[in-house]
């Protein structure tokens, strides 16, 4: 059963805009509720004629009513119910960017009645006020921390409703089953006798469709996620090179003395569509050095801390021992991927010796670009990010779990089905799936499952 809709009578309000200084030229403080307008036309000046109407923009100023004095030049957005966000009276004053006035502006209107609206309230109301699915209340979310196009892409497809519509539709069908199944429990003798293996088939067909949906889920979630990829090495081998070629800018000091350098850096990037944090280490060596020092140990953290390793080498000095050895403080499962660099001072006839003797390779050339391309591929081939781009739809963490667990459940029942038990037996675990879809779009879900949803979203939204 779905929660019930918020109580009346509390208008919650929060800046809906981004909140650091000189970030943006408008912030906005949202009100949802049944005083929004109420509030909104006690702190709001409009001069002249101006009529107060739904999705009619007002021009005016914010005013302080307890001494008149202006906050800030501002314009006024009134939404009435229903049509709005949330369903319920809305508000938005849009104030000039920065922190002052806008703060200001959230005090008047918190003062007024107001109540300061908690992480993703706003959604939550739309949730609870039939404006959307769970599936698209998240996908809202998502469209925030997307870091790459791809990534808004897909939050995007999950705003229109592609993976409710999937869901729901997967639902739907095992909800038809049931109502077969249901109706011979009760009335065996006056209906048309059901064709087990039909059933069969169909539970099937809906499983192996969760089935891949759960298994394609990874991709999306390496879209969302992004990977945290190292770049390891001996020193001198072009590890910082490398990091500003993909990062396309001198991101790291490159120098021909080995040691160069000394702290972990991260550069932000994206390739292929897949976000991810490219992380330049100090070459690792035995060394005095005590900062050299200090930069190797961070070196062995990020190895630990990685999704996926460059193990970078001098492709002309050839493969060496102290390469094997570093290959060995990889931890065990980790994508690696051998990288030998500097191919363009590659004497000709000299590519078969030097490399090592296993492992996926490829060979690069730093300073010209050279392979660039192969080890993009390689390396999210590697991380299973290789086709992103043919992905429609993807669930989330909370949504594969429920997606993997109605699998199952649907498994168990076709078990069942197997052992010719009768119909009331096949229906239990096919309840289960049904179930667990409807947590996927918000039609059976706990009033603690939506808090926890919700509470993940930011302040405002
Ligand atoms: N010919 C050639 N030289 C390269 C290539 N990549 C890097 N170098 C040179 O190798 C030297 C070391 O490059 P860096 O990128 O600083 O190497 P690093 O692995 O970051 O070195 P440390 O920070 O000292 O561990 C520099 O002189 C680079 O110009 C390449 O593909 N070809
Ligand atoms: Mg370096």
């Amino acid at each position: 059963m779905p929660p019930s809709p918020p109580l009346p009578g509390d208008t919650i309000a929060a800046i809906a805009t981004a909140v650091a200084a000189g970030a943006g030229s408008v912030a906005i403080v949202r009100l949802s509720g049944p005083q929004a307008e109420a509030i909104g036309r006690r702190l709001f000046v409009a001069p002249g004629a101006q009529a107060w109407e739904s999705h009619r923009v007002l021009y005016g100023h914010v005013v302080d009513p307890a001494d008149g004095q202006r906050v800030d030049e501002a314009l006024l957005l009134p939404m009435r119910a229903p049509r709005s966000f949330t369903r319920e009276d809305v508000v938005e004053f849009h104030c000039h960017g920065g922190l002052v006035a806008v703060r200001r502006v959230l005090e008047l209107v918190l003062a007024a009645g107001a109540r300061l609206a908690g992480p993703g309230e706003f959604s939550q109301r739309a949730f609870l006020n039939g404006r959307l699915d769970l599936t698209r209340a998240e996908a809202i979310a998502e469209m925030i921390a997307a870091r790459s196009q791809r990534a808004a892409e897909l939050a995007m497809a999950g705003l229109d409703g592609g993976l409710q519509r999937r869901i729901g539709g997967l639902r739907e069908r095992l909800l038809d089953q049931l109502a077969e199944l249901e109706a011979r429990v009760d009335f065996e003798e006056d209906l048309p006798p059901l064709d087990g293996t039909l059933v069969r088939a169909e539970l099937e067909a809906v499983r192996g469709e969760l089935e891949r949906l759960v298994a394609e889920s990874r991709q999306g979630e390496l879209l969302r996620e992004g990977l945290r990829v190292a770049i390891v090495g001996r020193p001198n081998v072009g590890k910082s090179s490398l990091l500003n070629l993909l990062s396309r800018r001198e991101r790291a000091i490159v120098t021909d003395l080995p040691g160069t350098t000394r702290d972990l850096l991260e550069s932000d990037l994206v390739l292929d569509g897949v976000p991810l944090t490219l992380l330049d280490t100090a070459g690792i060596r035995a060394t005095d050095d005590r900062v050299e020092r200090l930069g190797i140990e961070r070196s062995r953290q990020a190895l630990a801390g990685a999704d996926a390793v460059l193990l970078l080498f001098d492709r002309v000095a050839g493969w060496s021992a102290a390469d094997e050895e570093l290959r060995e403080l990889v931890p065990e499962g980790v994508p690696l991927l051998l990288v030998g660099n500097k191919s363009d001072a590659l004497p000709p006839g000299a590519a078969a010796t030097g490399v090592p003797p296993d492992g996926p390779l490829v060979t690069i050339s730093a300073l010209t670009g050279a392979g660039r391309d192969d080890l993009v591929a390689a390396l999210l081939g590697l991380c299973g990010a290789g086709d992103v781009q043919g992905l429609q739809v993807a669930l989330n963490g909370r949504q594969r779990q429920l997606a993997a667990a109605a699998a199952t459940s649907l498994e168990r029942s076709l078990e069942t089905a197997a052992l010719g038990l009768p119909w009331d037996f096949w229906t239990i675990d096919l309840r289960g799936a049904i179930a667990g879809l409807g947590a996927i779009t918000g039609e059976e879900v706990s009033e603690a499952v939506l808090e926890r949803i919700f509470s993940r979203f930011c302040i405002g939204k």
